[in-house]
């Protein structure tokens, strides 16, 4: 037999003795191993170290992949035929995904309008069955819960111990990569099962790896989504990074703890600090994320503007998903009009001496 030399093994086998339980298939299509990368200009407005550990890299353009593929291997292990899941857009364009090639018919359930295009576009190219729903994503999570308990699907959101176990691996990665924990992981909340599992994975790899030290964790709501913050559920969530458009996170206790244990905070941005943040990534970083992504980012900078003092540490910023996800964002917020001009050289030429091109 012909042995290739495939670059896809994925989390499951490269992690294999720190995920449990530990006797899952070790299914994969290349999630993990994303890119950590130097964002010199945030570096240079925070004097900070700062790096940007590329989520939207993995598979289906998110970190929902890691924790996926580690439920979608329960579920098979399990035998269940059916997947089901409450989303923003993100978990149900994973499970679509992993269902699909795993032969597991997925059902996704949506809030009716806010769904991101790009998002629903991957359930319906991956085959899933999605309901949308008259309410928001808590009644959409709510609805799932139930149907965990009352017919025989298993439920892959973050509610699913799997999906944890799965999203610690992002810590793993950057230790390797750092050579030692970052001082502070900058990261946007939502259900808060991401910033659980961060938290996780930096302290269990401490016994493991060079890993000397854990991060401050850095939790960042949008300001009209902001349960956590102020400590209070929010019936009519609010805002345009509709992935983290959450009232009533499913982690809330997990977000709490790890604030506390790692003496970080749980703060929020607003719309403008996400569009500002989102903004400066692509446009001085060259990095095209969704707008929750930059919820992380546009923390930092608010931190930095209100005096905190970040010097020499350093400091990751979570950018959890791919900005082509959400495509109606720059045709809205770009501010460039896209001009409209002959095939001609000489036409070219004039609109070019009108501006900083020339
Ligand atoms: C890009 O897909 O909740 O705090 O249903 O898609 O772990 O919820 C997505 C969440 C951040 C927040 N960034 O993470 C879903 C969903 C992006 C996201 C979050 C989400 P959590």
């Amino acid at each position: 037999m012909t042995t290739y030399n495939l670059n896809s093994f994925g989390i499951l086998k490269k992690y294999k003795n720190f995920l449990e339980p530990k006797d899952l298939p070790l299914i994969s299509m290349g999630e993990g191993n994303t890119p950590l990368i130097e964002a010199p200009q945030l570096a240079s407005i925070t004097k900070a170290n700062v790096y940007l550990k590329l989520e939207g890299c993995n598979p289906t353009g998110s970190f929902k992949d890691r924790g996926m593929v580690v439920a979608i291997s329960g579920a098979i292990k399990e035998n269940k035929g059916h997947i089901i899941c409450a989303s923003t857009g993100n978990t149900s364009a994973s499970a679509s995904a992993y269902g699909a090639r795993y032969g597991l018919q997925t059902i996704v359930i949506v809030p009716e309008s806010n769904i991101a295009k790009g998002k629903l576009s991957q359930a319906l190219a991956y085959g899933a069955r999605v309901f949308a729903i008259r309410g928001n994503f808590d009644n959409a999570l709510d609805l799932v819960k139930e149907a965990g308990e009352q017919l025989n699907v298993e439920i892959v959101n973050s509610i699913n111990p799997l999906r944890i176990e799965g999203q610690k691996t992002a810590a793993f990665e950057i230790i390797e990569n750092l050579g030692n924990s970052p001082d502070m992981v900058f990261i946007p909340v939502g259900n808060a099962g991401n910033i659980t599992s961060y938290w996780k994975g930096f302290k269990e790899y401490l016994n493991f790896s060079k890993s000397t030290k854990t991060p401050n964790m850095m939790g960042f709501q949008a300001e009209g989504s902001s349960p956590i913050v102020n400590n209070k559920i929010v019936e009519s969530p609010e805002t345009i990074a509709t992935a983290i458009k959450i009232g009533n996170p499913a982690s809330w206790e997990g977000a709490l703890n790890a604030k506390k244990e790692s003496e970080g905070i749980i703060d929020s941005v607003s719309d403008q600090d996400i569009i500002d943040g989102y903004l400066f990534l692509a446009r001085k970083e060259g990095v095209f994320c969704e707008p929750a992504s930059a919820a992380s980012v546009a923390g930092l900078i608010k931190l930095s503007k209100n005096g905190f003092n970040f010097s020499g540490k350093d400091i990751v910023c979570v950018i959890t998903g791919n900005g082509l996800k959400d495509p109606d964002i720059p045709l809205k917020y770009s501010g460039i009009d896209i001009e409209v001009i002959n095939p001609n050289i000489g036409e070219l030429n004039k609109k070019m001496e009108k501006n900083e091109f020339t």
